[in-house]
């Protein structure tokens, strides 16, 4: 009797862990890095557009370009410097810095060499689920161990259900 009651303990437990290992997970979105380089034409930002999440980072990169450039922001409040054949500056849209930020090649502004970053607001997530999250995730159990532990789980439920049917004949 007290096998039966673990068999049901089983098969109740079971068809949770799979939900539980189906179930997409909640991933916060990583800090993404976008490049903006210049394009063949060596008067046009590329992208010149580009949209990105408070946190991400900006990369201004061109090597080996015909002519110098250089990505200042209307209001400076990013400047890769003087123009140059090779750039590599990265700028980060720290949080709270949500908005619309247009920026110029200043040799080359007058050409159309302009460009725009549009900066969303990371969504709301605080500090405290982002630790919780992060603790049940680590002593739970790992992602790894999961699927196996399902896929145990479930060969012991189908074994015990079928000892339970014979039981009962
Ligand atoms: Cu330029």
């Amino acid at each position: 009797m007290r096998r039966m009651v673990s068999f049901v303990f089983v098969l109740l437990l079971c068809p949770m862990l799979l939900q539980g290992d189906l179930a997409p997970e909640m991933q916060e979105e990583e800090p993404q890095a976008v490049i903006i380089t210049v394009d063949s034409t060596n008067l046009r930002f590329s992208p010149s557009s580009v949209t990105v999440v408070e946190g991400d980072t900006v990369r201004f990169f061109w090597s080996g370009q015909a002519l110098p450039h250089n990505a200042v922001e209307s209001n400076e409040i990013f400047d890769s410097g003087e123009p140059q054949r090779d750039v590599d500056y990265s700028f980060t849209f720290e949080i709270g810095m949500n908005g619309t930020y247009d920026f110029v090649c200043e040799p080359h502004a007058a050409f159309g060499m302009v460009g725009q970053i549009i900066v969303e607001p990371a969504p709301l997530v605080t500090e405290e689920n982002t630790t919780n999250e992060s603790d049940i995730n680590s002593t739970m159990m790992d992602d790894e161990s999961l699927p196996f532990l399902s896929t145990a789980l479930t060969f012991t439920a189908i074994a015990a259900s079928v000892v339970a049917v014979r039981r009962r004949h």
